[in-house]
């Protein structure tokens, strides 16, 4: 994933050209990875482009900033403005977003009571997180060595940047040893959830995710897959679960912002099912893909239009 690096990014209330969105090698975050943020999808919908959960997203960076004592200098609205006001100035039909909130530059030390609280969006193409092939053919992944963040060391409820120097132990280790992606077991050795995506398995129809008190990232793609298998009828239950049940589960996959719903047809080279995607998995990513595309009724109100370049022609792809 290259930047193209000519579109503009919201600082602290104003849009810059994207090599002038700097900050000082000593802002705090740059030492102590005091950061929280977020990320999002803007979609090409059948009648324009949307933001996909604007709400949620919006209200999860707050919550992550709260329980770091970040007090963010702009309301929602302003936020959810912005958001939609950079997808707009990029002139992208379809995009990632990723809001930053972090401690900047004033001093150092621990204590980063003393510094400012700086924000950025900025949006750019991002396409499929775990390779061109993944949503259809599926993953291989591993469990990993490394435990996941426990909850009393860091909170798995903020999105904070330090979460993610767990994530890259476990991102690496598996990248390097053959794999896409890792699963790390939590504090007491219950599947907690990727690097940057949580887990959920079928077993005899039934849909298992761990629960918030596995350490995960309480996922918004989590929270619509829950949502949609209701609608479906497809029973979803939040509990521990063993790392033995991955390997003998049905069907497993991944959901993540960036990952969307990627299908595991592997764990430590043990074939999950058939070793491929499960029919279940599809019929979850295509209930989730047809609203997100806007080939069906919004039903959950997910969906914010953004006015990106009038003159863009969007394709209807209804199907
Ligand atoms: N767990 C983790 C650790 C995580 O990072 C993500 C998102 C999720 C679960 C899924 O959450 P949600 O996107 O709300 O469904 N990971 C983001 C960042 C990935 C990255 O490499 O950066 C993402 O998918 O946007």
């Amino acid at each position: 994933m290259a930047f193209d690096e000519s579109g503009k990014i919201w600082q602290n209330g104003k849009l810059v050209d994207w090599q002038d969105a700097k900050i000082h090698v000593l802002s705090h975050v740059v030492s102590y990875g005091s950061s929280v943020f977020e990320g999002q999808r803007c979609y090409k919908t059948a009648t324009g482009s949307a933001c996909f959960r604007l709400d949620e997203h919006v209200d999860r960076l707050f919550n992550s900033a709260k329980v770091y004592r970040m007090d963010i200098p702009y309301t929602k609205e302003v936020i959810r403005e912005a958001t939609l006001q950079t997808i707009a100035a990029n002139n992208l039909e379809a995009c990632y977003i990723r809001p930053i909130v972090y401690r900047g530059y004033e001093s150092l030390g621990v204590d980063p009571r003393p510094c400012p609280i700086d924000v950025v969006i900025a949006v750019w193409n991002w396409g499929k997180y775990l390779g061109p092939e993944a949503l259809e053919e599926g993953v291989d992944v591993c469990v990993s060595s490394w435990t996941r963040i426990a909850p009393n060391t860091l909170p798995a409820v903020a999105k904070a940047g330090a979460n993610y120097m767990n994530s890259q132990l476990i991102k690496q280790e598996a990248i390097v040893n053959g794999y896409s992606e890792g699963i790390a077991l939590d504090v007491n050795g219950y599947v907690s959830e990727g690097s940057g995506e949580n887990i959920f398995l079928v077993r005899k129809g039934v849909l298992y995710t761990p629960a918030l008190s596995n350490s995960v990232l309480p996922g918004i793609t989590r929270d619509c897959i829950m949502k949609i298998a209701k609608d479906l009828g497809i029973e979803c239950r939040e509990e521990g679960i063993s790392r033995g049940s991955l390997y003998i589960a049905d069907e497993v996959f991944f959901t993540g912002t960036a990952a969307e719903i990627t299908p595991i047809r592997s764990i430590d080279r043990i074939s999950i099912g058939d070793g491929s995607r499960g029919p279940i998995t599809k019929r979850l990513q295509d209930e989730f893909f047809a609203i997100i595309e806007g080939r069906v009724p919004d039903r959950f109100n997910w969906l914010t239009p953004v006015s990106v370049g009038a003159d863009v022609a969007i394709e209807s792809n209804v199907s």
